[in-house]
């Protein structure tokens, strides 16, 4: 999800909410192994009657084999429905790419004392990682499977019963979705739509040939939010665009590190980006950066941190510290190269500094309950209030935005006729290394 900054001032999305984790909500994800147990169960017993049939045929008595416990599944399905936890029975998922430091911090990958550090965090990690390779999984997936013609609805179902499924929790009891699940709602902006699109009931929209789709899949487990996206075009006249953002988002993760200066990182990755051009049609675009979206630091259950990483050189001084977790995201135009909010909106989140306000809308307050025991913190849209079998929440809805406690994501558009694209990882800034914790084999 992409942090949206104004020409004067980042909005600047408050992080209270860093110690929101829910009491109870850190102990569950162990329960997710044993899904298969019914199965296996009456799996057995048909082998039994198999067996029993067998031998009455033959009169004889036949030694019965000792039971096989059965396998793990090893490969994941298509759809993607087997847990991870069962991909990985140790319950130890695989790290994502880690790149030593460099200059004076050259030392942390050996040192003792930061090698402890690391060693105190090994929960975070796991959890972490566990996100990322749900996130792989699914999008990895995504990518082979979605084609002109599918419906924005039918691909963004695709996406998350993948996701809920690969983590174990679908989200319908009160306090699942918080244990493991959507770390925000699958953002599908297609064009000049750069940002925080994604369907309300009943949108008919058809993925185009021609379009460019931006797919932002957001993946938690306890709070530890993967946020990562990618750009898909059919038509290869826009590779030169996908490229440009591709390259502009792995110089931002190149220049991430202990230190690092905030505002120089958005000078990088601007100079990538802005070395690319696209002919389209006959005509020849500069490729911007959008300067009012920025990449951020995220914290448990909590999209949007304090910090943000601009996509354009900036005075920022704000240094990069060990612990920050951060969305590099950076978004290429051929249009003006800045966005404005338009369009019906479909995400939201409650705001973690929300001011208490006695409600007077009785279905504000029934809907405030909803989301306190559903998202929490979380960002979330309305086809999520859906599938909690939430209807007529529309009035209820804008008068917690009016009273600021549910803060609403519009749509982010640049001019009409322009194409945007985007690529981002989230990587962790650990004591010893820095870790892309989302990255894979396809970017
Ligand atoms: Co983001």
């Amino acid at each position: 999800m992409a942090a949206q900054a104004s020409p004067a001032e980042e909005l600047s999305v408050s992080d209270a909410a860093a110690t929101t984790t829910k009491p109870g909500l850190n102990s569950a994800t162990a329960t997710n192994g044993n899904l298969n147990q019914n199965s296996d169960d009456s799996d057995d017993d048909a082998e039994d009657a198999a067996l029993g049939a067998e031998t009455g045929a033959a009169k004889k008595k036949k030694k019965r084999k000792p039971r096989k416990k059965k396998k793990n599944p090893t490969a994941q399905s298509d759809p993607p429905r087997v847990l991870i936890s069962q991909l990985f029975p140790s319950k130890v998922y695989p790290k994502g790419e880690e790149v030593e430091y460099v200059d004076e911090n050259r030392y942390r990958t050996t040192n003792e004392e930061k090698r402890h550090l690391d060693n105190l965090n090994s929960d975070f990690l796991n959890d972490y990682r566990h996100a990322a390779e749900a996130h792989r999984q699914t999008r990895q997936w995504a990518q082979k499977n979605i084609k002109p013609g599918q419906t924005l609805t039918e691909i963004a179902n695709g996406i998350e019963d993948s996701v809920r499924a690969l983590v174990g929790h679908q989200g319908l009891e009160e306090g699942d979705a918080q244990i493991a699940g959507m770390g925000f709602p699958t953002g599908l902006s297609i064009n000049h739509c750069a940002a925080h699109y994604t369907p309300n009931a009943g949108n008919k929209m058809v993925l185009q040939q021609d379009d460019v789709m931006k797919v932002d899949i957001g993946v938690h487990v306890n709070g530890k939010i993967v946020d990562s996206a990618f750009t898909l075009a059919f038509n290869p006249r826009y590779d030169p665009l996908l490229e440009a953002v591709k390259a502009a988002t792995n110089e931002g993760i190149k220049h991430a590190g202990i230190d690092a200066r905030l505002g120089e990182i958005g000078g990088y990755i601007q100079e990538v980006m802005e070395s690319y051009e696209i002919e389209l049609d006959g005509t020849t675009y500069p490729i911007k950066s959008i300067r009012n979206l920025n990449g951020h630091t995220i914290l448990p259950y909590s999209i949007h941190g304090t910090k943000s990483v601009p996509i354009v050189k900036s005075n920022d001084q704000t240094k990069m510290e060990e612990g920050d977790v951060f969305a590099i995201e950076t978004f290429g135009s051929t249009g003006n190269g800045y966005v404005h909010e338009e369009g019906e909106v479909s995400h939201y989140a409650r705001r973690s500094d929300a001011p208490k306000v006695d409600l007077r809308l009785s279905s504000a307050k029934s809907l405030l309950n909803v989301i306190n025991k559903n998202f929490g913190t979380l960002p979330w849209c309305r086809r999520y209030l859906d599938r909690l079998g939430q209807e007529k929440y529309l009035l209820g809805l804008n008068n917690l935005v009016q009273n600021g406690i549910v803060e609403a994501y519009p749509p982010l558009v640049d001019k009409k006729g322009s194409y945007t694209a985007q690529f981002e990882h989230t990587i962790l800034i650990r004591p010893t290394v820095k870790e892309v914790i989302s990255r894979g084999d396809d970017f």
